[in-house]
């Protein structure tokens, strides 16, 4: 299974030509047989050195660390990245020039976005270069690797003044082996990380939402063995099997003997891997094998043995399927009682800084307010943590990768970055028991490209994970019939779905009045479950309007809530929801002086977590419908 992804996404990344992708190998290790960055799995629970905490930045916004003014190498007076001390250089050789000094340059602590690093970094886009430094100890034998939880949205990584790779990608993990390449004791990193966005990059530049250039996940210094288990998935499978993938990458990987352990459970499964390091095996699920649910998420320790390598982590077992109209969660019809988020924590300044306890406030008004059970997390992989915290305490997840509004479909080069960020976002998450749903796309218009380049993410979704649902959020046709007003769900992408989804306004972007929503009538031709993956209406947090009739109040808000799930309360084939959103968030395109003032108040509570009166319908509704069982609405 994982082996067959691989190949796929080979031929994607050939043709994408990524030169400079692929890590230094190190004398002794054998470079990974298929992929062009390790994968390192459950990465975040193997022995690390977390570089988190103060670093050096200098911004660049001429990029003249890249290149010098008539193009081709940048001259050595801008090379943020050298192997040097500037001041020393500067005192030993007057005559030297130096247009940097790293070492002297401002300090922020990561991760965080640059945009609160001082009050002019706040609407900087671009290039901006870090440095810090580190001490290791190298043994010989071990592997070591950077690995990257984001950086938004290109980078280029230097270690002691070589160039170790890049990555384009705002929203996903990666990692470059630097072993061989760190030196005992002081050791010098440097990262430029470039904001700016071009219309063929994922997601385009105009989108809703703020962009938070730079490090805005943690960096660690990863350590394995010589010969590790790179890549590993362990799940229940649809008929209902503990199923176990893993990819062993090393000299000793191939023919090697593995153990996969659940120690709760007494269980132990021994195997071989075959001659290009690839194992997998299914076994029944115990009888004491708890399911993971939103009531009961049970989570275990599972370990992967492998020669000198325990490869680690932490999931859950559970089933999702499809049947008709139903989504079943553990073969029971459920119904998706949730809510937007963006990647951003509460506060009146955020920098995209989600800890775990930023990732705890964010989801327990979800599910402790809200009385939910699940999150859209939107619009891009969001931070492991906030996916682990998801394991944790419950919610059901639907993650998506950003392919949103105006993407240049017909560019195969653009289908082909996107099938590569899909591939980093499951093959990262694909053990968190919490996603349910990888989603391809984001209101984009219907158009031939458009169908092959989302039929083509959908496929690839299905080829790489066969045990979970997709979907993508889908515009549809709003038409009248005897007075009524109707909405046809018929997006030619629906047969390569298993979960229709679609984002609605009425009311707030149409001049619906509120009371005619209810008599909304919404079809479908096929036979499958129906998301409403936004609803939403903004309201600044403390405007009143006691006619209930002017946007941007609390009780507009709320009484578009009222009628809008009103109305969805009389969809036979609606089986979930995530209103638009659970907090205001930052976006750049929403400039009302009064009520905007650079964020989209959509959120149910204020950037500070202040409840709005909306908050209080939706968590009625979902009250509710939890207290009935849970399965309909
Ligand atoms: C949408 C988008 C979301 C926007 C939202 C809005 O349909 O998917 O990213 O923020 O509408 O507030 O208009």
């Amino acid at each position: 299974m994982l082996g067959r992804g691989w190949r796929r996404l080979t031929i994607a990344m050939v043709a994408l030509a990524w030169p400079a992708c692929a890590a230094t190998p190190s004398p002794d290790a054998t470079p990974a047989l298929t992929m062009p960055h390790p994968v390192l799995a459950a990465g975040d629970m193997r022995q690390h050195l977390d570089l988190s905490g103060v670093w050096h930045y200098s911004i660049d916004p001429y990029r003249t660390g890249d290149a010098g003014f008539h193009g081709g190498d940048p001259g050595a007076s801008q090379r943020r990245y050298a192997d040097i001390d500037v001041a020393q250089q500067m005192r030993d050789h007057p005559s030297a020039l130096y247009e940097f000094d790293m070492a002297r340059a401002p300090t922020a602590t990561l991760p965080s976005s640059w945009l609160t690093h001082s009050p002019d970094m706040r609407h900087y886009q671009g290039l901006v270069w870090y440095q810090r430094h580190f001490t290791v100890d190298p043994k010989p034998g071990e592997r070591e690797f950077l690995r990257f939880g984001a950086a938004n949205y290109r980078a280029q990584i230097y270690l002691n003044g070589k160039r170790v790779g890049e990555h384009e990608g705002g929203f996903t993990t990666f990692a470059f082996e630097v072993t061989g390449l760190l030196r005992k004791g002081d050791n010098q990193i440097t990262v430029g990380v470039d904001s700016a966005r071009a219309p063929e990059d994922l997601p385009p530049p105009v989108t809703d939402w703020e962009t938070y250039g730079g490090l805005t996940r943690a960096v660690t210094l990863v350590t394995t063995p010589a010969t590790y288990v790179d890549n590993a998935w362990v799940r229940l499978s649809r008929d209902g099997r503990i199923a176990v993938s893993a990819h062993l990458d090393g000299k000793a990987a191939g023919d090697l003997p593995v153990t996969f352990r659940i120690p709760a459970l007494g269980l132990a499964l021994p195997g071989k891997t075959d001659g290009n390091g690839d194992w997998s095996t299914t076994v029944a699920a115990p009888a004491a094998l708890k399911r993971w649910s939103p009531d009961s998420p049970t989570l275990y320790d599972v370990q992967i043995a492998a020669g000198d390598d325990v490869w680690k982590d932490r999931v859950g077992f559970r089933t999702i399927a499809v049947r008709g109209h139903d989504i079943l969660l553990n073969g029971k019809p459920i119904f998706l009682r949730g809510i937007a988020l963006h990647e951003e924590e509460f506060g009146g300044n955020p920098t995209r800084a989600i800890t775990p306890e930023a990732a705890r406030a964010l989801l327990s008004e979800v599910k402790d307010g809200l009385h939910g059970n699940y999150v859209r997390l939107a619009h891009y992989p969001h931070s492991e943590v906030m996916t682990r915290m998801a394991d944790k305490l419950g919610l059901i997840v639907w993650s998506e990768i950003p392919i949103y509004w105006m993407v240049d479909f017909k560019n195969p080069e653009v289908l082909a970055k996107a099938q590569h960020m899909l591939a980093e976002e499951i093959e990262r998450d694909r053990d968190r028991a919490s996603i349910i749903i990888w989603s391809v796309g984001n209101e984009t218009p219907i158009t031939p490209a458009r169908n092959h380049f989302l039929s083509t993410l959908a496929a690839e979704a299905h080829s790489l994970d066969d045990s979970r649902l997709v979907s993508a959020a889908l515009l549809v046709d709003r038409g009248s019939e005897n007075g009524k007003t109707v909405f046809n769900i018929n997006d030619p992408l629906i047969p390569s779905l298993d979960v229709m989804a679609v984002n609605t306004y009425n009311g707030w972007y149409s001049e619906d009045p509120l009371p005619s929503l209810a008599d909304f009538v919404w079809r479908s031709p096929y036979d499958k479950p129906l998301i409403f993956s936004e609803l939403g209406a903004a309201a600044k947090a403390g405007f009143h309007d006691p006619t209930r009739s002017h946007k941007f109040s609390e009780e507009f808000q709320a009484d578009y809530y009222k009628y809008t799930l009103a109305m969805a309360s009389r969809i036979p084939f609606l089986r979930g929801m995530s209103p638009w959103v659970l907090k205001d968030f930052r976006s750049p395109r929403r400039q009302h002086p009064v009520y905007q003032q650079g964020w989209n108040r959509k959120g149910l509570v204020s950037p500070t977590g202040v409840r709005k009166e909306a908050f209080g319908v939706l968590a009625g509704y979902y009250a509710k419908i939890a207290a009935e069982g849970g399965a309909a609405h």
